[in-house]
């Protein structure tokens, strides 16, 4: 088969955000508008070059199309090997895994993660590098500007790979290799969690629910959960990975899984549910009658984690975005060991997990993880809290009422004003960044403002430093307000307020969040103006 080089012309419009590139899955279908962002990563990344690449996706619309071409393209540039997920199936932590595993040069992860899929729905990429972490920012913006003065790609013509059928076959001087998706993440999670435990902790009556949202993790929740643990088939639902995902929305917080947070307050409630998203590395934990906060779930794998044999020898250290609340670090506080405050986005966890200094990472956006894998793994949180669960003997509840008892309890939420213009949320910004200098020392409600910023990271690592992280407005360990526009919408811009406020464990227990943080939202408004600004009233999404 002719490999050729075909005459393009650049699209000048492929930045890549919070993780990879993320857009219509019209925009993709634009005639060369994949194959130009590909050959970015080729030619940028010459690392790939005789190596193995690993591929898959999270089943979405366009998924398939997608692999096939990147499988023509990687033997047309030089790629030896290609590992795909068989049916063009990989979670983003079980490929991120891959890359470790089989040493390879990267990964092509097709997903727009908990984004909506089908024709009318994102499609996007997110490429990692060797070791499985999401490529840097320096990568990525050197990817950027490359892919605006691309003119020509390469490609093998007439390729026709199977994805279907675990196999390996040959695509001119290229191996590419069909395998199970589960296979060794599955193997992964055995070496980590006490699987006799968590078996016998399902045997002795324990219920769990598990939401895979027709989603990638369907194949591995099925395996993992009812195949290995002997949870009844009834305990993952929705597990049949759909191109549309059923038409639903596979993003595990309090809106689009509506349905567990009602089920957890139902008199059927299992003793443990759970959701994951599109691409597998998001997760929502809840227990009867209660949901746990990611900043919370975070900081209270931090404080058993060790009660788990893969974790056994101690965390080195933990890290969270800035935007989640602070609970964690009052854990690393008692551990004495370091607690790390990044960026949002996975890629600024990588240096730390590389360099040992950080074993369990969370983010408010519903992600968790730790040093198994450069990425968030959804269906790890699951199993660590089952195999928390199962150690301690406690439920859900009590081992949330037992931590704020002990730490105080961080009151958390996220308020998202969606598709704004960008004039609009950039001027709400531009407004609290201007006013930010003078804020320290005023009083707001019952806080008093003792710090107000930009946030601004530099790597302990390689020394990088990451500005515009979003504005941040910090009163003492009591409360904080951030507001920073996201990196992953695909309409307008989406301007995000986080609310923290803390109390310590007297004044806690019975707290309803919405309540306690009612008068912060009302400070934050005073702060930020954005019903002033932005003529809105009130936000698109709160979690
Ligand atoms: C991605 C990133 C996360 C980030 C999240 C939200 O998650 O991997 O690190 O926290 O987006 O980002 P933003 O607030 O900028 O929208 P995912 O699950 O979408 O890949």
């Amino acid at each position: 088969m002719p490999i050729r080089e075909v005459s393009t012309r650049a699209y000048a419009d492929q930045k890549s955000g919070t993780a990879g590139l993320r857009k219509k899955v019209a925009v993709f279908q634009q005639p060369h508008y994949l194959e130009n962002f590909l050959q970015t990563i080729f030619d940028v990344d010459t690392s790939l070059r005789g190596k193995t690449l690993i591929v898959g996706g999270d089943g979405r619309y366009f998924n398939r199309e997608a692999i096939h071409t990147a499988i023509a393209m990687a033997a047309a540039n030089g790629v030896a090997r290609v590992v795909v997920g068989q049916g063009g199936l990989l979670s983003t932590p079980a490929a991120s895994h891959l890359i470790r595993l089989r040493n390879a040069g990267g990964g092509f992860l097709f997903t727009a993660s908990h984004n909506p899929a089908g024709p009318d729905g994102d499609f996007g990429i997110k490429y990692n590098v060797a070791g499985g972490g999401q490529a840097a920012e320096g990568l990525t913006a050197r990817l950027y500007e490359h892919s605006k003065t691309i003119a020509r790609y390469r490609i093998v013509e007439g390729a026709n790979i199977d994805l279907d059928r675990r196999c390996t076959q040959r695509l001119e001087e290229m191996e590419v290799e069909v395998i199970d998706c589960v296979e060794d993440y599955a193997a992964l999670m055995q070496t980590l969690f006490d699987f006799d435990r968590m078996r016998d902790w399902i045997r002795k009556g324990h219920s769990l629910r598990f939401d895979a949202m027709h989603a990638v993790t369907g194949p591995y929740a099925q395996r993992i959960l009812v195949e290995l643990l002997g949870a009844p088939a009834a305990a993952v639902q929705n597990a049949c990975p759909l191109e549309d995902f059923g038409g639903g929305h596979p993003d595990p917080n309090l809106i689009y899984a509506r349905h567990l947070v009602d089920l957890v307050h139902s008199p059927a409630s299992p003793d443990l549910a759970a959701a994951s998203d599109g691409d597998g590395d998001r997760n929502m934990i809840l227990g009867r009658g209660i949901f746990i906060s990611p900043g919370d779930s975070l900081a209270m794998l931090a404080a058993h984690l060790q009660k788990l044999p893969g974790y056994a020898s101690g965390l080195k250290g933990v890290a969270r975005s800035m935007p989640t609340c602070r609970a964690v670090d009052r854990v690393a506080q008692a551990l004495g060991i370091e607690c790390h405050e990044t960026p949002t986005g996975w890629k600024f966890f990588a240096n730390l997990l590389d360099a040992g200094r950080a074993t369990l990472c969370g983010e408010e956006s519903f992600g968790t993880s730790s040093s198994h894998t450069r990425e968030k793994d959804g269906l790890w949180a699951v199993l660590a809290w089952i195999n928390v669960l199962a150690a301690t003997g406690l439920s859900v509840g009590d081992l949330a009422q037992q931590h704020w008892r002990r730490f105080g309890r961080h009151y958390f939420v996220r308020h998202d004003y969606e598709s704004l213009s960008a004039a609009a949320a950039g001027g709400v910004m531009q407004a609290l960044a201007a006013a930010a200098p003078g804020l320290a020392g005023r009083r707001y409600d019952r806080w008093t403002v003792s710090a107000a910023d930009d946030f601004e990271y530099r790597d302990p690592i390689d020394g990088s430093i990451a500005v515009n992280q979003g504005l941040r407005v910090v009163f003492g360990d009591a409360a904080r307000v951030v507001l920073r526009i996201s990196g992953t919408g695909t309409e307008g811009a989406t301007l995000r307020l986080y609310l923290e406020r803390y109390e310590s464990a007297a004044d806690a227990l019975g707290w309803e969040p919405t309540a306690a943080l009612a008068p912060l939202a009302a400070v934050a408004e005073q702060l930020a103006r954005i019903a002033e600004l932005t003529g809105r009233k009130a936000p698109s999404v709160i979690t």
